[in-house]
């Protein structure tokens, strides 16, 4: 057989393509062991730093246009970007190597030691220069899972790419060879492949194209809907906007009709609402091996496991969880039955906390931490908790134990915690070092759950208004609906809440007239603060505003 020529953009191409085919499935690979074995997932890194680092401006832009799921169209980006580099890697590879000479056979087929040479050279980019940028450390070695299981699972990633690339380079070019000795792809061989390669080219492009563009159109339709729901305060209610009530209302506590649409009190767990930092997958924690340990400005510093931690006294709680997220009217509130031991408890068993401590720090799994004020952690509702509605603690919120921490936002109910430490610093969590609020008290807010904005009803037929309000650990003792853009208000029914820590649920019956409806929605907390009307972005301390939904009557 004569031997073939590929010109430098041949090799360059057939490359990239060996590299690119290698590099998605090397790149789900990864994401399968980050999911199943807690490996590390490259782009779930660069993910985070991009969050952290991005200017506030933007990150609230996004926010309040895409909204948590931003995190999903940034993952998918990026893991677009690493089977990119995947691939530009396995081109210029194949350049640098040549058509024959050392690294080729006979046949003038890759060896397998060009494809671990690429590997390594790769690892030794991902662990020194990548990421150490996106601030984790040489080869990862401020992750909770730690250098050395960096590494492994990258070079089971790594490993794989090579082999794949090595496999199918050489498949590439022995298709060529057939076809040519077959002279099925007459007359000039190389020209041959470069069409067919191109082809391919363009038809992945085009593949890519088509998922970019179906992206951005998930983004601008979601920008679209958004903006559509008139979700912000009616001037007539800012206008007569009075702060506080004195003395606080009594409740309207009666009876709740359950109609269609409206929250159920207690969410089941499946239905409770989900929210990490992590982009792929949330740690997957081993009850078994898991160890909580309490140090710092503690007596006695002390690592409890999960049958010792089930073993302390528990206690039951009811209560409302809310991310600060959450823009008025969202879906990121829900309310569950949680079982958990006294957090001032555990200090206690670690000896008491020392003179001087001010905060106490909470560090997860998942390289997530925050704080909360030392006289926060020691009120009796604040919980290490490890059962959710007579269930252990699900994988998703936090098993095998979260802090719950009533009256602030979500954000510091940290899940999956491995370490309680006692500090006599203003330690700043997770989200505090981009600018979210660290006291983060949660802000009172009522939603309208049914009807949804922008429904048709009929004229001079009775039908409830309903939906939930909710002000932390500060109760609620009256919701207020007003179907004229803020002028007037009537009372709405308010059920008995399950716990001072939980949302109410409201309803008020309503017989309209043909005509088009503002139906607004505002709270007052058992102190007799009214809600805040002024809209706000989540960012940083939360959103406010009334929920407003527009009806039309017929
Ligand atoms: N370890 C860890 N804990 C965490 C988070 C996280 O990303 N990692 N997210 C926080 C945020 S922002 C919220 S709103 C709540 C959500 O809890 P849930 O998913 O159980 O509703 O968890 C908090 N605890
Ligand atoms: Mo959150």
């Amino acid at each position: 057989m004569e031997a073939l020529s590929f010109s430098k953009k041949q090799q360059f191409s057939s490359g990239f393509l060996a590299g690119l085919m290698a590099g998605i499935v090397a790149s789900g690979i990864m994401v399968l062991l980050k999911i199943i074995a807690g490996g590390v997932s490259l782009p779930d890194e660069l993910g985070s730093a991009i969050i952290k680092g991005m200017p506030l401006a933007v990150f609230d832009y996004l926010h309040r246009t895409i909204g948590v799921d931003a995190k999903y169209y940034l993952f998918f980006i990026i893991l677009v970007g690493q089977c990119l580099i995947f691939a530009l890697s396995g081109g210029l590879w194949n350049l640098a190597l040549g058509a024959k000479g050392v690294w080729h056979d006979e046949q003038g087929q890759l060896r397998w030691s060009a494809g671990l040479v690429l590997t390594f050279l790769l690892l030794l980019f991902a662990g020194c220069i990548f990421l150490p940028l996106t601030g984790v450390g040489f080869f990862g070695s401020q992750l909770a899972i730690g250098a050395f299981n960096t590494i492994v699972s990258l070079a089971v990633v790594g490993i794989s790419f090579g082999f794949l690339y090595i496999v199918t380079q050489n498949w590439l070019a022995l298709r060529y060879v057939q076809k040519d000795a077959k002279g099925e792809s007459p007359p000039a061989s190389a020209a041959a492949l470069e069409e067919s390669l191109q082809k391919r080219r363009s038809l992945l492009l085009q593949g890519l194209a088509v998922l970019g563009l179906g992206a951005l159109g998930v983004m601008a339709w979601r920008f679209i809907s958004g903006a559509g729901n008139v979700a912000s305060t009616p001037q007539a209610a800012l206008n007569n906007y009075q702060r506080k009530i004195t003395p606080p209302p009594k409740p309207n506590y009666g009876e709740i009709s359950p109609v269609q649409g409206l929250s159920s009190e207690v969410t089941a767990n499946d239905q409770f609402y989900v929210v990490s930092k992590n982009l792929v997958s949330d740690p997957n924690v081993n009850g078994s091996t898991w160890q909580l340990t309490i140090d710092g400005l503690v007596a006695q510093p002390s690592t409890l496991n999960y049958s010792e931690l089930l073993a302390q006294p528990m206690q039951q709680q009811y209560e409302t969880l809310m991310c600060i997220s959450n823009q008025v009217g969202g879906n990121y509130m829900s309310n569950a039955l949680w079982e958990g031991v006294q957090l001032a408890h555990l200090l206690q068993k670690a000896g008491g906390v020392q003179k001087g401590a001010t905060k106490v720090v909470l560090h997860a799994a998942d390289d997530y931490s925050d704080s909360i004020h030392l006289s926060k952690a020691l009120e009796p509702t604040t919980l290490v908790a490890v059962r959710m509605n007579g269930a252990t603690l699900p994988q998703g919120h936090g098993y095998p134990a979260r802090l719950l921490v009533p009256g602030i936002y979500g954000m510091k109910h940290v899940k999956w915690i491995t370490r309680i430490e006692v500090v006599n610093t203003d330690y700043q969590g997770y989200w505090q070092q981009s600018g979210w609020s660290d006291p983060a008290p949660v802000r009172m807010t009522a939603r309208i759950d049914t009807p949804l904005t922008g429904k048709t009803l009929r004229a001079n037929t009775w039908t409830y208004i309903a939906g939930v309000a909710f002000a932390g650990n500060r109760g609620i003792s009256e919701v207020d609906v007003s179907f004229n853009g803020g002028k007037n208000w009537q009372r709405a029914t308010l059920k008995k809440p399950l716990s001072d820590l939980t949302w109410v649920l409201w309803e008020i019956p309503w017989r309209p007239g043909a005509g088009n409806y503002l139906v607004t929605v505002r709270a007052i907390d058992m102190q007799g603060n009214v809600q805040d009307p002024v809209n706000a972005p989540p960012l940083p301390d939360g959103s406010s505003g009334y929920h407003t939904v527009t009806l039309n009557v017929k």
